[in-house]
C-alpha cells in the first residue's frame, strides 16, 4: 500500500502513521519479504558475506516450510566510484566489469544452496528507471536541492564521514585514506527527518535490532543529522539524476532502492501492495546507517511504508578485525566448500557464534564442530540407524508394538525441539533453533545406546520390543530430516532417499512432525556417508 500524499498535511499524517506502524500491514501484503545486501561487484565474494546469505538463507527456507509465501531477493551492487575505479584497473568499462563479476557471486549462490527468488543487479532497466522517477519526485517536492558539499569520503565503504568521524586521516571501518572531496550536490534534506526516526526508533523498537544496534542509531541521530549529498559529478558510473544528468546518483541512493524496485516500485503497483514493507532486511553492521537512517527516511520522504525490521549482524573477524576484501582478509567460500560441503558450510555458519555479535573465523572450530555435531552426532545415527534396519528386518521399517517410557520421553525431545526451534527462529537466533535440533539429535543417540537394539537382536522373544525401537528411531530420523532443512537442504533430502520418504513430501514444519506410521513398510537404503569425517590434517 502506498501512502498517497495529495498536502505536506496528508504527507505529515502519512508518514506518522507509517512511524506507527498503522499502515505497516498493507491490506494485501500476503508474502514474507525478506533480503540480503546486494553486494558490491568490484571483487568475488568472501565468506562474510556468504555469512548474510546463508543466514538469508536459512530464514527464507524455514517461513516457506512454516507455509508462509516467501520472497527471498538478493542481487549486486554495480554502481559508484569503487566499481569504476575497479573497472579501470582492469582496463575494461564499469558495465564489462559487472558483467564479468556477477556470475560468480551466482555461482557461489549456487553452490550453498541458496534459494533465493530473485537476483537484482542495478544497472538493469527495472531497477533504473523507477529510481530516477523516485528521485525525480523527491527533487519536484523539494526534497532536494544543490549546494556545495566540502568533507571526508571513503570509496571503500562509498560513504561520506564527518571530519570528526575520520581517525589519523583514515576511514572508522576500512582504516584507509578518506577522500576530501569538494562538489556541487544535490542534497536530501535528511536533516529534516530527524525527529521522525526518533519517533520510529521509539515507537517500532524492533525496526533496528539488536538492541546494541538501535541504541547506536538513536545516539547518532540525536547527536544531529547532516543533510545527505545524493550526488556526484567528479565522475559518470551510476544512475544520471534525471534534470541535471552531469550530475550522476550516490551510489547508495540507487542500491538502497533495489529493495523496492525488485518487488514492483512504480511498475507493478498490485505486486508492490502484496509484497511491500519487507519483514526484514538482513545486513551486516558496517551498513547500519544507511539502512536504519537514511533508507527510512527517503521512505518517508517518497510516502512508502517503511520496512518492518532491520537485523545488523556482527563481522567475521580476522586477527580481531573485520574480514575485507580490502584488508585483503577475505576467504573465499569455495575453499571452504571443497572440505566441507554445503551442508557443513552452512551448519557451521549458522552455529557458530551469536547471530548479531562479532566472531573470529577458525578452521579448527570449524573441523572440530563439523565432526562432533555432523560427522559424529548425525551422520553416525543415521547410518548405524539404517544398518540396524537392513540387518535386523531385511530394510523395511517395522510396526511398532506399543510405546514405553523411553519412546514417549523422545516423543517429548522431538515435539520440544519442533517448538524451540521455531521460537529461536523467529527470535533471529539461528544457533539457538540448531542447539534444539540437535539436543535432539543427541537425546536419539542415547535413546539406542539405552534400548540396545544389537541386544535385542539375539533374542527371539524381544522381536516386537526391538521392531518398536527399530521403528522410533526411523521415525525420529525422519523428523530430524525435516528439523535440518532450513540449515542443511541437501543433507535433508538424502537422509530421506535413504530413508525411502520423497524429498518432495517435505510438508509445513506444523504437519510433518507429528509421530506418524507413515513409514512403516518403507524400505531403506544404506547409502554413502552423509557427513564424512574431515580429518584435521586435511585442513591445514
Ligand atoms: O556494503 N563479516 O556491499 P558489500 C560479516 N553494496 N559480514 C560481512 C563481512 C564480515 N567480515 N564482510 C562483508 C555493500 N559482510 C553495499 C550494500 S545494500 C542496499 C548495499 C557482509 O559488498 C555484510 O552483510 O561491501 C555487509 O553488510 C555486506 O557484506 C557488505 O557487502
Amino acid at each position: 500500500m502506498t501512502i498517497d500524499i495529495t498536502s505536506n498535511t496528508d504527507k505529515d499524517a502519512a508518514i506518522d502513521a507509517a512511524i506507527d506502524g498503522n499502515v505497516a500491514n498493507g491490506p494485501s501484503k500476503d508474502t514474507f519479504y525478506l533480503t540480503t545486501p546486494i553486494y558490491y561487484v568490484n571483487d568475488v565474494p568472501h565468506i562474510g558475506h556468504a555469512y548474510t546469505t546463508v543466514n538469508a538463507d536459512f530464514f527464507a527456507r524455514f517461513h516457506r516450510m512454516a507455509g508462509e509465501k516467501v520472497f527471498f531477493l538478493t542481487g549486486t551492487d554495480e554502481h559508484g566510484q569503487k566499481i569504476a575505479q575497479a573497472a579501470e584497473a582492469n582496463g575494461v568499462t564499469p558495465i564489462e566489469w559487472a558483467d564479468r563479476i556477477f556470475p560468480g557471486w551466482q555461482a557461489v549462490w549456487d553452490r550453498l544452496e541458496i534459494s533465493y527468488d530473485d537476483f537484482i543487479r542495478t544497472t538493469e532497466d527495472r531497477h533504473t528507471k523507477p529510481v530516477q522517477e523516485l528521485v525525480q519526485r523527491l527533487y519536484d517536492q523539494g526534497d532536494i536541492y544543490l549546494a556545495t558539499y566540502t568533507g571526508p569520503y571513503c570509496v571503500a565503504c562509498e560513504a561520506f564521514y564527518q571530519p570528526s568521524e575520520i581517525i589519523d586521516g583514515l576511514c572508522p571501518i576500512h582504516e584507509r585514506p578518506v577522500e576530501w572531496i569538494e562538489e556541487e550536490n544535490y542534497f536530501f534534506r535528511l536533516s529534516a527527518y530527524a525527529d521522525r526516526l526518533i519517533e520510529l526508533y521509539e515507537t517500532r523498537p524492533e525496526f533496528v535490532q539488536p538492541d546494541i544496534r538501535r541504541n547506536e542509531v538513536m545516539s547518532f541521530v540525536k547527536g544531529g543529522l547532516q543533510d545527505l549529498s545524493i550526488s556526484r559529478t567528479s565522475f559518470s558510473w551510476g544512475v544520471p539524476i534525471p534534470w541535471d544528468p552531469k550530475h550522476v546518483m550516490y551510489v547508495w541512493i540507487d542500491a538502497l532502492q533495489n529493495y523496492t524496485t525488485a518487488v514492483g516500485q512504480g511498475r507493478d503497483e498490485e505486486r508492490f501492495n502484496r509484497t511491500w514493507p519487507a519483514d526484514l532486511h538482513l545486513i551486516g553492521k558496517d551498513i547500519l546507517r544507511q539502512h536504519a537512517v537514511i533508507w527510512p527516511a527517503l521512505l518517508m520522504a517518497a510516502g512508502l511504508e517503511l520496512p518492518r525490521a532491520v537485523f545488523a549482524h556482527g563481522f567475521l573477524t580476522v586477527g580481531g578485525k573485520k574480514m575485507s576484501k580490502t584488508s585483503l582478509t577475505g576467504i573465499s567460500p569455495h575453499l571452504l566448500l571443497d572440505t566441507f560441503g554445503a551442508d557443513g558450510y552452512r551448519y557451521h555458519f549458522l552455529r557458530e557464534g551469536t547471530f548479531g555479535q562479532d566472531g573470529p573465523f577458525s578452521w579448527e572450530s570449524m573441523t572440530a564442530r563439523y565432526n562432533a555435531d555432523l560427522a559424529n552426532d548425525l551422520g553416525n545415527l543415521v547410518s548405524r540407524s539404517l544398518a540396524m534396519t537392513t540387518n535386523y528386518f531385511d530394510a523395511i521399517i517395522p510396526e511398532p508394538t506399543g510405546a514405553g517410557e523411553l519412546e514417549t520421553t523422545l516423543h517429548e525431545v522431538a515435539r520440544r525441539a519442533g517448538e524451540q526451534m521455531e521460537v529461536h527462529v523467529r527470535a533471529l537466533n539461528p544457533s539457538a533453533a540448531l542447539a534444539e535440533v540437535f539436543e535432539f539429535v543427541r537425546a536419539v543417540n542415547h535413546y539406542i545406546d539405552d534400548t540396545t537394539p544389537w541386544k535385542l537382536s539375539k533374542d527371539p522373544a524381544q522381536r516386537d520390543r526391538l521392531a518398536t525401537v527399530i521403528h522410533t528411531i526411523c521415525e525420529a530420523i525422519r523428523q530430524i530430516s525435516i528439523l535440518i532443512c532450513p540449515a542443511m537442504p541437501a543433507a535433508s533430502r538424502r537422509i530421506r532417499e535413504q530413508l525411502g520418504v520423497e524429498p518432495e513430501e517435505l510438508r509445513p514444519l506444523s504437519e510433518s512432525l507429528p509421530q506418524g506410521s507413515s513409514l512403516v513398510g518403507t524400505k531403506v537404503t544404506k547409502g554413502a556417508s552423509i557427513f564424512p569425517r574431515v580429518e584435521v590434517e586435511k585442513t591445514d
